[in-house]
């Protein structure tokens, strides 16, 4: 038998499952537990003929689908699961105590009970979170005592610009559990969908959901042709729930008000403000997408919304958006102006902040109590019972928690997910690259937090936002993941595990390792940087035209001469026919050339369809690919002296069209 420890022991330091260090239990659990003591004894091995018994109803159907667990007692039961309330360790808190003899996981509620459960998971080989172990295996002989840091360890999902079917959003909630992650914030509106049905208002889904093809919603962020979108039924949001709720995540929908309301203002033009707008720019599109707030039957129309909401989300939070609001709208309106001068504000947050109010009352009225974006308390007359998002920057975070908010820190430069993870990669920039190891290093007290603001800081949230899911898709096997795994790990350390024993040099290990678990799980997390792009940059003298109006008149000279590696914009929108045309001094061979409309990073300002031409003389042209989200990458393998992009659609979405110098690369061996 001893030998036989051993050798398991042996096994164990091979797979790097457990280091048979007998001074240090060395688990590789992420988030890292409070306290891990090494008990009595060696380990405890499971072989067929262990059961586990659970005594939770809800997470004995859920553990039975890894461990062969029951609802009664038996011999072979040396495995127990049970919630245990006079525990003595505090909210979502659990101790896993493991002998020889016996594994007990205790939790002080449902939460703690389960994420017990999850570390006992962890201390496995990966291929349990394959629906079991295929030999006999050993854990280590610990007493684990644990609890989170923080109430509210939280991951965005944004569901309006790219939709994400049920199925999807669910498979995302299970892995976001397997990290003690537990709320789901499931931005459900924006400019460009409504993905949550209405039994009150079909229309917000029937129109409101899709957009491109004949949809009255333009298309943004590519599908222009094609009519794109979706929504989920009050049916599936339930069974949604219910799965989250198993899992000990509470899912916490938003309505994203006044502003982000393009797709609303769309399916009911009579809730935005009636100021006369001159749309030529955009071709004739009408992008306004601010609630008016002085139209009392608006507030009608959101008390439907929030009583059908409330009675599908029994989380006692919902959000209700209140981020980058375009005032203008309400400037020009004779209504809000007047009410705006009739409260005697000073500023148009004020404005905002008196919208919210009104919708806070509303939430109130069926139960809820209100999230809103970090712009919401810029006012100063934001109800004190909201819970602040900080997500544009730390200052709005220091803001929120000296004002005595209740705020979870989710701020872009460290938790956005829709940021690049390196230099050559798809993803947003505008808040820098945003490593697992940047998402890590967050420290509210170097940040300059004091105790009592910290005192009031809620969680963390990482946030994925999905403008470029959409386009991305065709590349990746799931472009969520990609995006949110592992980040999305360093979160849950940061919310779990209390800053003095956070180290990224531990957690970094832990991870590594964690690396087959999740491919177990069948999460497509990233594994490394890409490669860049390979070749040579040159830049061959050129000039730039357009049919286009630029904005700013040194536009098309810095073009030309590769001085602006961010580009300009046109004073409209694109029309059939529209051109660039890039004129080379000498002609260009043996290249490849990276040809964008548009940002690079994200699809907006583009054109939607189009082709590139190439001439060897600049007068003959001929047809050498088609424009796919804005760009065409084309090899070039005989002398061209001019490259031609050429609009076959009318409109954007946007009022611009956004123009970069191509990216000209000497393909290897030249
Ligand atoms: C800002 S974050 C937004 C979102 C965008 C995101 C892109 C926030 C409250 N507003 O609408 O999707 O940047 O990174």
């Amino acid at each position: 038998m001893k030998f036989r420890c051993l050798l398991v022991a042996t096994l164990f330091a091979v797979c790097g499952v457990w280091v048979a260090d007998a001074s240090k239990p060395s688990l590789d659990v992420i988030p890292l537990p409070r306290s891990v003591e090494q008990t009595e004894g060696q380990f405890f091995r499971f072989d067929d003929n262990t059961t586990v018994y659970c005594s939770v109803p809800q997470l004995r159907r859920y553990l039975g689908d890894y461990l062969p667990t029951y609802s009664w007692r038996s011999l072979r039961s040396r495995v127990e699961v049970r919630i245990n309330p006079s525990l003595g360790v505090p909210k979502e808190g659990y101790v896993l105590s493991v002998t020889p003899e016996r594994v007990v996981v205790e939790g002080a509620d449902y939460a703690g009970t389960f994420y017990g459960v999850q570390t006992l998971l962890q201390m496995f080989p990966a291929e349990v979170y394959e629906g079991g172990f295929r030999s006999p295996c050993s854990i280590p002989c610990v007493k684990i005592t644990d609890w989170p840091e923080y109430p509210y360890r939280g991951q965005h999902l944004d569901v309006a610009r790219t939709f994400v079917p049920i199925e999807g959003v669910k498979e995302f909630v299970d892995h976001l559990s397997r990290y003690k992650i537990n709320r789901l914030h499931l931005h459900l509106t924006d400019d460009q969908g409504w993905r949550v049905e209405i039994k009150s208002h079909p229309e917000l889904t029937s129109i409101g959901a899709w957009r491109g093809g004949d949809s009255p919603i333009w298309a943004v962020y590519g599908s222009f042709e094609e009519k794109y979108g979706g929504f989920y039924t009050q049916a599936e949001l339930r069974d949604l729930v219910a799965y989250a709720a198993e899992r000990a995540v509470t899912v916490i929908p938003e309505i994203d008000l006044p502003g982000h309301s393009l797709a609303v203002g769309k399916v009911y033009p009579e809730v935005l403000c009636p100021v006369e707008r001159d749309n030529t720019a955009a071709a004739g599109y009408d992008r306004r997408n601010v609630w008016c707030v002085s139209r009392e039957e608006n507030y009608a129309l959101l008390d439907d919304i929030f009583r059908e909401l409330a009675d599908v989300f029994p989380s006692e939070w919902v959000h209700i958006g209140g981020d980058e609001v375009n005032m203008r709208q309400w400037k020009e309106c004779p209504h809000c102006s007047a009410l705006y001068n009739q409260k005697g504000f000073t500023s148009y947050a004020q404005l905002e902040a008196h919208f919210l109010n009104r919708v806070v009352e509303i939430v109130g009225r069926y139960g809820k109590l209100p999230v809103v974006w970090n712009e919401a308390i810029n006012g100063g007359n934001l109800t004190k019972d909201a819970l602040v998002c900080g997500w544009d920057g730390i200052k709005p975070c220091h803001k929120a928690t000296a004002e005595g908010y209740r705020t979870v820190i989710m701020t872009a430069q460290w938790f956005y997910f829709d940021m690049r993870q390196s230099a050559h990669e798809w993803g947003h920039n505008w808040a820098g690259i945003v490593t697992a190891e940047k998402c890590y290093s967050i420290d509210l007290i170097e940040q300059g937090f004091s105790e009592a603001q910290m005192a009031v800081v809620e969680g963390f949230e990482g946030a994925f936002w999905s403008e470029i899911h959409l386009a991305a898709k065709p590349h990746f096997e799931n472009y969520v993941e990609y995006m949110t795994f592992p980040r999305v790990c360093a979160v849950a350390e940061v919310g779990w595990t209390p800053q003095d024993r956070r180290e990224w040099s531990d957690f970094s290990v832990r991870l590594v390792a964690h690396g087959e678990r999740m491919e177990a799980m069948g999460i497509s997390y990233r594994r490394e940087a890409p490669q860049p792009p390979q070749g040579r940059q040159i830049t061959p003298k050129m000039t730039v035209t357009t049919s286009l109006p630029m904005s700013k008149s040194e536009a098309l000279g810095k073009l030309s001469a590769y001085a602006n590696d961010w580009g300009y914009t046109s004073k409209r929108t694109c029309k059939n026919g529209d051109w660039v045309l890039y004129e080379f001094a000498d002609a260009i061979d043996d290249v490849e050339v990276e040809l964008t409309t548009g940002y690079r990073h994200v699809v907006r300002g583009m054109f939607p369809t189009g082709v590139v031409e190439v001439s060897a003389n600049g007068i003959d042209f001929r047809h050498i690919a088609d424009l796919y989200n804005g760009s065409a990458t084309i090899h070039i393998t005989r002398p061209v002296k001019a490259i031609r992009l050429r609009s076959t659609a009318t409109g954007n979405g946007d009022s611009f069209v956004f123009l970069q110098h191509p990216l000209i690369r000497r393909e290897k061996n030249n």
